[in-house]
């Protein structure tokens, strides 16, 4: 069990790693297909991405805000600022026992979970590094491969038919539609007709609001597995709600930033299923917390994606071997979303089943510099 929460020494006592320095970067990839959701329509993949540096070791991460603010609030800018005149200065010089020591550097700062995550995951990272252990085993994860669905973006009708057929072809456990004003009823009716078994479920990225029941509710007559935040980011109690008017599950994945809101949602019922994404609650501390919670509420969680790269991708999937994680999540082939991705290893799904990365401690994938540098816009490093 971990300590309590204290400030991070500056001791030179043995154990734990000192971070010394720190390489921040804005990359951008192109994806293979354009990804288009409620919110809009991306091109490209454009994230910050955190070396943290520190006896002879590297701690990588990336962050999951979009460059405007149409997921959630936070921005690649405001990150940036964020982490260069405020987070990394508070780390670097620090030596940490367990990242837990972090909380406390964090904690007077208001929400921005995901620039917080980025490096409490790089942090993870370079710590686990130093104990010579796999990321999944510190945080209590077991197994080395995890069970993963898909994400189908907006399409019309007949394009997604052939999606979803391509997907299940290939023995993905789960296919998840996101659907749209306009674009709901028809397409689940025609994927769930030619489709009638597979564990289908579909994500709204909150395009609906409480007058919009009777589509929720013809939604619930296709067997879905669980509809995904029909409703607005920033509410959980009209949620409850609609759990309470339907059969099919809610899953909440926009509201839930800390684990508070975890604990009120599963309080009120306004979700029977949790989609935890470890850059979106503040990283692996909020992500673990949130997953007890859930356990104890007998509701199961799964591992959401933000269409990241081999790094982000790899600690989402050791994320994953948390044994209440008992849903398919969004840890697909890196191949479908890009041409070459940052990292030497393959992330690739076999079956259903992505092996949980192991080259090396840690999240046990390793970074191609070469190839980052080339698609890196901007470097900044700082304490070197
Ligand atoms: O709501 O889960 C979401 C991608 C961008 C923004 C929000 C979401 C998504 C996905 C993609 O569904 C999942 C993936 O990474 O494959
Ligand atoms: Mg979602």
């Amino acid at each position: 069990m971990h300590p309590d929460n204290q400030s991070a020494s500056t001791s030179q006592n043995s154990g734990g790693i000192l971070i010394e320095s720190a390489e921040l970067r804005v990359v951008e990839l192109p994806l293979v297909t354009p990804f288009v959701i409620s919110t809009g329509t991306m091109t490209h993949k454009t994230f910050p991405l955190l070396v943290l540096k520190g006896e002879g070791l590297e701690g990588y991460a990336e962050a999951v805000m979009d460059p405007y603010p149409d997921y959630l609030e936070e921005t690649v800018a405001g990150a940036m600022t964020f982490l260069r005149d405020v987070l990394l200065p508070a780390v670097i010089g620090k030596r940490f026992n367990t990242p837990y020591e972090l909380q406390s550097l964090l904690a007077p700062w208001r929400g921005n979970h995901m620039a917080k995550a980025v490096v409490e995951m790089a942090l993870w990272d370079i710590w686990s590094k130093s104990l010579g252990t796999p990321l999944k085993a510190v945080i209590g994860g077991v197994g080395d491969s995890v069970s993963v669905g898909v994400s189908i973006g907006i399409a019309p009708i007949e394009k997604t038919l052939e999606r979803v057929a391509e997907v299940v072809g290939q023995g993905y456990h789960r296919t998840k539609l996101k659907i749209a004003q306009g674009h709901d009823i028809a397409l689940v009716e025609a994927v769930r007709n030619k489709f009638p078994d597979i564990k289908l479920t579909v994500d709204a990225n909150t395009d609906y609001g409480m007058n919009d029941l009777p589509i929720l509710q013809a939604l619930d007559e296709f067997k879905l597995d669980y509809i995904e935040q029909p409703l607005a980011f920033d509410d959980i109690h009209d949620h409850a709600k609609v759990q309470a008017a339907l059969k099919t599950a809610i899953c909440l994945d926009e509201s839930i930033r800390t684990p508070s809101d975890a604990r009120k949602a599963l309080e009120i019922g306004a979700a029977r299923v949790i989609n935890i994404k470890v850059g979106r609650v503040g990283g692996f501390a909020a992500a673990r917390a949130i997953h007890d919670l859930c356990a104890a509420f007998d509701v199961p969680v799964w591992c959401g994606g933000m269409l990241e790269s081999g790094i982000g991708r790899a600690h989402n999937i050791h994320l994953s071997t948390m044994s209440n994680f008992k849903k398919p999540g969004d840890t697909s082939s890196a191949s479908r979303y890009f041409e070459r991705d940052i990292i030497h290893e393959a992330l690739e799904v076999e079956n259903g089943l992505m092996a949980v990365p192991n080259n090396g401690a840690g999240i046990g994938v390793t970074l191609d510099y070469d190839y980052l540098e080339r698609v890196t816009q901007h470097k900044e490093e700082m304490g070197a």
